[in-house]
């Protein structure tokens, strides 16, 4: 404890982090060190009960309705660790792999939370974390984007020379044949009710330019719908980030069918954007940005 203030003397930390590190506390403890390698855990839950394929997910929506998982993975991209002087250091990627890819500039991981052949379940395998290395210290939190770069996005998912996290032979159904880029999140629950109705999020980049298809390529996107997820007090050891299907399918009635494509008009996205913060309008004037000074109620830190 008192070797730290010799390493982090108190002239170099902002005044906010004097008044925690350095205000004649002798609980210095924030954060958490690591000398090189770092995992990221993912799960999905409801409320605080774990959720997986072949299970039954009670208290689900307006009806408190139940359903099971049909499909559960999503992108996250530029994991960075946070400092506690609010500095951040990105996340370097362990492998190149089927489920992580960086090009040296920005990095992307497939979280998979759903496992073809169980239950309800016909696509997947398993892979819940994201292993890197980053350079030894002293860190409080972590911070993502949920979703693809838009450099990686638009990329063609049938090519070979394509990463393999983002081919269709390798993660099928991550992409929209028809608009281009990926779906950030397949989010699938299939209700229990009568005719077992599909509540589902694919979450995307929507009103991009270009055509890919005929070697233009992407400008920009009128709706990126890329949401930064931050955990400042993060500690990858004791913790993992959850994803809460319950918040997130709140306002849904898991009797009927609930879609949302992120089409810009697309009223059973309102609901959706809503919990994850993202600016959306049926109106289509969307900006697919965070809303400021409301924080997602989607994602988040829980014991591991
Ligand atoms: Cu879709």
């Amino acid at each position: 404890m008192i070797a730290k203030s010799l390493f982090y003397p108190c002239a170099l930390l902002t005044v906010a982090s004097l008044l925690s590190a350095c205000g004649g506390s002798s609980d210095d403890s924030t954060g958490w060190t690591t000398d090189s390698s770092v995992s990221l855990q993912f799960a999905a839950v409801a409320g605080t009960t774990p959720v997986s394929c072949g299970t039954t997910i009670t208290s689900l929506g307006t009806g408190s309705q139940s359903a099971q998982v049909q499909d559960l993975r999503f992108y996250i991209s530029d994991v960075q660790l946070l400092k506690e002087d609010g500095s951040t250091t990105p996340l370097t990627l362990a492998t190149n792999d089927n489920n992580n890819y960086t090009d040296g500039t920005h990095n992307v991981s497939l979280i998979t939370l759903s496992q073809a052949g169980t239950g309800a379940c016909t696509t997947g395998t398993l892979n819940s974390t994201i292993q890197g290395t980053a350079p030894a210290g002293r860190y409080v939190g972590v911070t993502m984007t949920l979703g693809v770069p838009m450099s990686l996005n638009h990329l063609s998912s049938t090519d070979a020379a394509t990463p393999a996290v983002l081919r269709s032979d390798v993660n099928p159904s991550m992409s929209w044949n028809w608009r281009g880029g990926r779906k950030f999140t397949k989010i699938e629950l299939q209700s229990t009710e009568t005719g077992n109705p599909v509540t589902l999020l694919h979450l995307g980049s929507t009103g991009c330019v270009g055509d890919p298809a005929n070697g233009v390529a992407i400008t920009g996107c009128t709706a990126p719908n890329r949401l930064t997820l931050t955990f400042a007090n993060f500690d990858p050891a004791k913790q993992q980030i959850a994803l809460d299907v319950q918040s997130l399918f709140a306002q849904q009635n898991f009797s009927v069918t609930n879609s949302c494509m992120s089409s810009p008009t697309d009223a059973g996205c309102v609901s959706d954007f809503a919990a994850l913060a993202l600016n959306f309008n049926p109106d289509g004037t969307g900006t697919g940005t965070a809303i400021a000074g409301q924080t997602q109620t989607v994602f988040k830190a829980m014991s591991r």
